[in-house]
């Protein structure tokens, strides 16, 4: 397919090129107040800054599902995150301490997010479709000492076995058994809407945690300060290209990297318009959410696009999505056939970015005022130097494929993985460049092109999973003796999760059991962690070490050669 061109317009990044050689990340730092000061607190930079610049009656945050429609301007969400930084200093909540938010999108869980970090606290999303046993691995994982959360997911919380976890803050009518619970309203409504409710930070000092999974080991911790927040700024209005008068929605949940960093920072450091969408996908309420607020720009994903494709037509012809005038997408590969449905249904490119939890932001990008290659991610933005190395850790010339490094040193790289230098040290394996775990090639004219993940790491749906968060929790089963999970090629949703499982003694394979096995995942983990298929084997494939080959099993699925042998045990 050939380039799609760029459409005149007025856009935040006109001469890439220019701006490739001679820009550095400290030519944004004059933008915030800080600058002055030299203390900081990214929630102000969000929220009291542009209330301080006259722009307090802007809508900052359009909210809508089934039950609430709401809007929120600066002034009115600058009083309100800081009556919930005041909370989380009334209960105790110091600077650096670990508070999570779990809990459904609502105005709610955008407030206490910001008031976390008002707070100096380290904020830490979980996404609400997470079970006990993936709720306990975080919050012990962090030393969580408060979570936020509604009554309906309480039971979620093993708070009696946390011994870290001394306040809970409830968003909701509700009992409170004892003195570790608070009322979210309430706290709310006993606290000043001014006073000294902004701890001011330093730019190393933390912001946000972010649980995400690799291939081995529990989920892990990522950790980002507040610094961060030069390269939200930035990239949300170079490849967002968000300008004041914008109506932006993203589409991603907060638990998700993607929801925090453009979903909240980017737009609101901007002084954007953010639009907040509850419920479940349906394409009928995604397109009615365009129309009803006037969505300008949108940032999705490539397994909702491929659902709105194959939605049925009159879907899209009932509303009137012509506000739009910018499209993205990210988290997982973009068919060059989604961007071609596209330019035919919305009359838009849709610009694919590529990045990671680790990453804290946007890396590799298209451009409004660029060039696009259909399949292609597009090219490093200004400040930020990717390549493609070999097992060496060599740079490789153009059209080889090999592992898609960044020169380590951007603004919101992750400072650490929480308390596990090991992890962390991983990363970093080849000397001053971040190995993101992506094959890729680059192509002469800079463009990169995503080839896989390079480790076991599934992406179903955008999401991420860790194969041996499920093997772990299905050798708990006892049926189960031994699993292997691995991500199987699906049309819609980019990988789907696969498990092989062989059985103890006694048990037998039939749907039932299939059944009682996916139905104790999805308790015990969440939804999206189970297995959509499992499959029955007498003996899983291992290294003589006893490790399982998850290589051999998807070479089994996929029909292909499994490859180099040689460690197998017999
Ligand atoms: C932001 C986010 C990161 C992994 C990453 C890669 C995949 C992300 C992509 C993409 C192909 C893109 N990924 N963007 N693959 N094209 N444009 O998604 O973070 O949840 O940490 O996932 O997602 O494999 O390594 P995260």
């Amino acid at each position: 397919m050939d380039k799609l061109m760029p459409s005149a317009g007025d856009h935040q990044l006109q001469n890439y090129e220019q701006m490739r050689d001679s820009f550095t990340w400290s030519d944004v730092e004059p933008v915030f107040s800080w600058y002055k000061s030299g203390k900081v607190n990214a929630a102000y930079e969000c929220i009291d800054r542009h209330a301080a610049d006259g722009k307090g009656d802007q809508t900052a945050l359009l909210y809508s599902d089934k039950n609430r429609n709401e809007s929120h301007t600066f002034e009115e969400l600058r009083k309100s995150t800081n009556q919930a930084a005041h909370m989380f200093k009334k209960i105790g909540i110091q600077k650096g301490d670990r508070v999570f938010v779990f809990m459904p999108r609502s105005p709610e869980l955008y407030i206490a997010l910001l008031g976390i970090i008002k707070a100096g606290a380290v904020a830490g999303p979980l996404f609400e479709a997470f079970m006990k046993e993936a709720v306990r691995a975080r919050l012990e994982d962090s030393e969580a000492v408060s979570i936020v959360t509604t009554p309906e997911l309480l039971e979620r919380i093993p708070y009696d076995e946390l011994p870290d976890l001394k306040k809970i803050v409830l968003v909701g009518e509700s009992e409170y058994p004892d003195k570790r619970f608070y009322s979210f309203y309430d706290e709310m409504k006993a606290s000043p809407t001014d006073g000294n409710a902004i701890e001011w930070m330093d730019r190393e000092d933390g912001m946000i945690l972010h649980y995400t999974s690799g291939s081995t080991g529990k989920p892990k911790g990522v950790y980002h300060v507040h610094n961060a927040m030069i390269q939200h700024y930035q990239t949300a209005k170079w490849v967002l290209d968000l300008k004041e008068d914008d109506i932006y929605w993203c589409t991603a949940d907060p638990g998700w990297v993607t929801g925090t960093s453009y979903g909240i920072f980017g737009p609101w450091l901007n002084g954007v318009t953010n639009v907040v969408r509850g419920g479940r996908f349906s394409p009928e309420d995604w397109y009615g959410t365009i129309e009803q607020h006037g969505v300008t720009v949108w940032y999705s994903a490539p397994t909702a696009f491929r659902m709105l494709m194959s939605a049925p037509k009159h879907a899209l012809e009932n509303a009137d999505i012509s506000s739009l005038r910018h499209v993205l997408s990210v988290g997982e590969p973009l068919n060059p056939e989604v961007v071609r449905w596209g330019m035919e249904a919305y009359g838009h490119r849709i610009h694919d970015t590529w990045w990671m939890t680790e990453t804290g932001a946007m890396l590799i990008c298209n451009y409004p005022s660029e060039p696009i290659k259909p399949g292609s991610m597009g090219k490093p933005i200004p400040g930020i130097k990717a390549a493609i190395l070999d097992n060496q850790g060599n740079e490789m010339p153009p059209h080889e494929m090999g592992h898609l490094a960044i020169k380590s040193g951007w603004p919101s790289q992750m400072r650490s993985i929480w308390k596990n230098e090991a992890k962390f040290k991983d990363y970093f394996y080849f000397k001053g460049w971040y190995v993101s775990g992506d094959t890729a090639y680059r192509d002469e004219e800079g463009y990169f092109w995503f080839q896989g993940r390079n480790d076991d790491v599934i992406n179903t749906a955008g999401e991420r999973v860790g194969p041996f968060e499920i093997e772990s929790k299905l050798v708990e089963h006892p049926a189960v003796a031994e699993a292997g999970v691995i991500g199987k090629p699906d049309e819609l949703r980019g990988e789907i999760i696969k498990a092989f499982i062989s059985l103890n003694d006694g048990y037998t394979f039939t749907d039932e059991l299939k059944t009682e096995i996916q139905t104790f995942i999805k308790s015990e983990l969440s939804a999206h962690a189970v297995p959509r298929e499992i499959e029955f084997k007498k003996q899983l494939p291992k290294t003589r070490s006893g490790k399982i080959m998850r290589r051999v099993l998807k070479a089994w699925e996929l029909d292909e050669p499994a490859g180099d042998l040689s460690t197998m045990d017999d």
